[in-house]
């Protein structure tokens, strides 16, 4: 296609869905008719792709997760179609700036995170490789909340994406499943067999909308289904007799609906909110259900299913697919309970993204009973054949049985019942695999040791190279090729570059443009100006306490002693990035973001220190702010307290964005190291057997590093003393924490190290040669990481399943 007939075409859609002219449409007009435009030949390919999947019987892979954090889908999209430069240049003849239509997509912000952007990543490493791969999550009406900034703290707002029509679904009616909740359970012996009847529940009808997702440069177009709860009338019953009843519908209404209503923030607990435990259910029974409906039109068994269909659970959220799978069996499908467990085990795998013991799921057995009754008593009979297991083939374990249970002291431990059920357990980076097997889940290794392996997280290079930093891929594939952007890991070629002066310059101006970018954004919308020379130095995740902004903020609290101190001090400019959301209840980290505003404020505002460092908490972090920050990045941020962080995945979108990491040996830290060698890292710390240590030891006093360190008692004093904040006891709970509570995640003990690794960056920094050679390594090693590379592993190793290429549609 050219540009010409690209443009006959937006003018003629602009017409018949709009009414308008070219003259007349608004960027917006504009962006849906693209969207449109693109549904046509999509559409075409995302029937081909189901059916091919169909007709060969391929083997599927469900990835169940509640957070899918896709962000914008226009920009991959046209890149995986190949139409990316198409569609920009014909943009620009029609006097439109493409950027400014792209960022009409509103980004569908369904997660948290790293586990949901993870969840997106995975969905186009599975399209791109021909992988038959489905998404299965919720459609919420309201994504995570977006983030003012007002007076330096955190306000929420409603996240309202879908406020206009979202482009990309479709949704699919005929679809509707019934999913049903509450009510009891009554038994009956029927030929002497028992029969399980569940009554008086509630109906919520979940109704798909259709995600189609492109794959790159191969007409594979899989699919995201996200669920919707909606009521039917006549799940509702009307009482002709009573006046109230629409009244009544109305309030049944609402209350169905609020299950899809909003995604919820990874707070300090989600005990006691049903809410959310409805929304796991409902997402696990309704995909579940569809799936079984498909699969039944290939006729085959149900002894067959896991030849068909394997189900990978994000996280332990959706572990209710374990009792639903053997509920649809044994009560639908009338199997026994041996043969139901037989297939349960072999289609159910496991990933744990996560060791904290307060992000370990578990939930009130009352609740899971009230909401689930015939569930609970699957979940029931579950425990009680593991527990009995346990007792006759590990006596060693048996003092062990209480802690391993799935039901103990009135609580459902989701983590236990998605090991027990599945055939699969995989940590997301070496180091967290190992923790897992070691400590976490020791006993569990014990018995299940073939289910245990690693999976190391990945990346799409697609969206964090090719569509986030054009500019760099070019200079790459100047160099080396293209063959990379198939085949990842041939980044490595670039190694023979990394001591090239001329490669160096080209590397270092693409960095520098897209500083200039990124500056010119900041003053945009903060009205700071930031040296476009300076070391942008970028911290970007959830705000969280063992993530450690604390620690970054004290080295930059430090700096600035020293600048007033000296006013001579000869420093590297540095340009300090901060962006996280905090969870609303999550007091402590609330008052970060509060202390970081503040400390901007003072730094970029002081006539001298302001020369040298800026500070800039950005607003709203999110995929879309994502791509802007992590081009332009020196240095990443990844020094969370060791042990804590499972692996970490924007750590490999800078690395792979030429930033050099600052960071503990934590998650994929280690393997970033192992990589790059020692010389082309910062690295700093306790290690994760020290931090470990520690903990057991009962010996660590943060009182004696405040006291014994000069630096870090005037950098700590500054908080309590009204120089950030008129209000006195502004910050005095981020002291107490650290002094008092002695300090949970060892800021104070790692403040020197990490100090004297900051100064290494600056010495390395300026010695520029060098910096750019250690640049291009970490680009050059950064293949490892593209998601393709673990989806391959997945596919390989867990799931089974074989690319299946989708033939060339011809269209006229
Ligand atoms: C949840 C909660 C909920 C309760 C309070 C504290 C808390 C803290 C963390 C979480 C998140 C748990 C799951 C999660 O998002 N894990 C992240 O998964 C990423 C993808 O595997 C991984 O890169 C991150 O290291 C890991 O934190």
């Amino acid at each position: 296609m050219t540009v010409e007939q690209l443009s006959q075409m937006l003018r003629e859609k602009l017409t018949s869905s709009f009414g308008k002219s070219l003259e007349d449409a608004t960027t917006k007009e504009m962006f849906q008719s693209i969207c449109l435009t693109m549904k046509e030949s999509i559409n075409a390919n995302w029937r081909m792709t189901q059916e091919t999947y169909d007709e060969n019987e391929s083997k599927q892979v469900y990835y169940f997760s509640m957070e899918f954090l896709l962000g914008r889908l226009i920009e991959s999209n046209l890149l995986n179609m190949g139409l990316l430069d198409l569609y920009k240049d014909t943009l620009t003849s029609l006097g439109f700036d493409p950027e400014e239509v792209f960022r009409e997509e509103h980004d569908a912000g369904l997660g948290n995170g790293g586990l949901g952007r993870l969840a997106a990543c995975f969905l186009d490493s599975l399209a791109s490789l021909q992988l038959p791969g489905y998404g299965m999550g919720i459609r919420y009406k309201y994504g995570l909340f977006q983030q003012k900034v007002v007076n330096g703290y955190q306000v929420e707002l409603p996240d309202n994406w879908l406020k206009d029509e979202y482009m990309w679904e479709t949704k699919r009616g005929d679809k509707a499943i019934e999913v049903r909740f509450g009510g009891t359970v009554e038994t009956t012996m029927e030929n002497g067999h028992l029969h399980f009847h569940h009554q008086d529940y509630e109906r919520v009808l979940a109704v798909p909308y259709d995600v189609p997702i492109v794959g790159y440069d191969n007409n594979t177009v899989n699919t995201l289904r996200l669920w919707s709860a909606e009521s039917t009338t006549n799940s509702f019953h009307f009482h002709s007799s009573r006046g109230h009843d629409y009244y009544h519908y109305l309030d049944y209404k609402r209350s169905i609906e609020k299950i899809s209503e909003f995604l919820y923030p990874d707070d300090s607990y989600y005990e006691g909110k049903i809410l959310r435990l409805k929304q796991q259910y409902f997402l696990v029974s309704a995909g579940l259900q569809s799936i079984l409906q498909r699969f039944k039109k290939r006729n085959k068994p149900l002894a067959q299913l896991s030849e068909h269909v394997v189900v990978q659970i994000n996280d332990t959220h959706p572990s209710l697919v374990v009792p639903e799978l053997m509920r649809l069996l044994i009560d639908e499908e009338k199997l026994g309970w041996d043969e139901a467990w037989a297939i349960t085990e072999k289609t159910v795998a496991y990933t744990n993204h996560t060791t904290l013991s307060e992000a370990l799921e578990k939930w009130p057995e009352e609740m899971i009973k009230t909401l689930f009754p015939r569930l609970y008593l699957i979940i029931h009979e579950i425990n009680e054949r593991f527990c009995k297991m346990l007792w006759y083939d590990y006596p060693k374990l048996r003092e062990k049985i209480s802690e391993m249970a799935i039901i103990s002291y009135e609580h459902v431990h989701m983590s236990h019942l998605a090991m027990v059920g599945s055939f699969s357990i995989n940590g997301v980076a070496k180091l967290h695999t190992n923790i897992l097997k070691d400590r976490v889940m020791k006993p569990f290794y014990t018995v299940f040791p073939e289910r245990f392996n690693n999976k190391t997280n990945g990346i799409t290079h697609r969206r964090w190279l090719l569509n986030v930093n054009p500019e760099l891929a070019n200079v790459i594939s100047e160099a080396i090729g293209t063959n990379w952007i198939r085949t990842p890991n041939e980044l490595t070629k670039l190694l023979p570059f990394a001591e090239d002066a001329s490669f160096q310059q080209a590397i270092a101006k693409v960095k520098h443009d897209n500083k200039l970018k990124l500056a010119s954004f900041i003053k945009r919308h903060y009205d700071i100006t930031i040296d476009d020379h300076s070391i942008v130095d970028v911290h970007i995740k959830r705000l969280h306490g063992y993530k450690r902004q604390l620690l970054n903020l004290f080295h930059v609290i430090h700096l600035y002693n020293r600048c007033i101190e000296d006013p001579y001090l000869e420093l590297t400019p540095r340009t300090f990035i901060f962006g996280a959301k905090a969870a609303p209840g999550y007091f402590f980290a609330k008052q970060v973001i509060k202390l970081i505003n503040a400390v901007a404020e003072k730094i970029n505002h002081h006539p001298q220190v302001s020369k040298k460092i800026k500070v800039v908490f950005l607003e709203n972090y999110s995929v879309s702010l994502a791509e802007r920050i992590i081009p332009a990045a020196d240095l990443s941020e990844q020094i969370s307290t060791a042990s804590k962080e499972a692996s970490g995945t924007g750590n490999m979108k800078l690395m792979m964005n030429g930033a050099l990491t600052i960071g503990t040996l934590d998650g994929a830290n280690v393997e970033i190291r192992e990589l790059v060698g020692d010389e082309n890292i910062f690295t700093f710390g306790l290690t994760s057997d020290e931090v470990f240590r520690y903990q057991q030891a009962g010996e660590y006093r943060a009182r004696d590093y405040y006291n014994n360190d000069r630096r870090l008692r005037n950098v700590m004093d500054l908080l309590v003393n009204q120089h950030f904040s008129d209000d006195d006891v502004e910050f005095k709970d981020i002291f107490y924490s650290l002094l008092y509570n002695n300090d949970e995640y060892f800021v104070l003990r790692d403040f020197d190290n990490y100090t004297e690794a900051q100064n290494n960056v600056q010495e390395t920094y300026q010695q520029q040669s060098d910096w750019l050679q250690k640049s291009i390594i970490n680009i050059a090693y950064s293949g490892n990481f593209s998601s393709d590379r673990t989806i391959q592993e997945y596919a390989e190793e867990i799931w089974q399943i074989k690319p299946t290429k989708i033939g060339n549609l011809i269209i006229n």
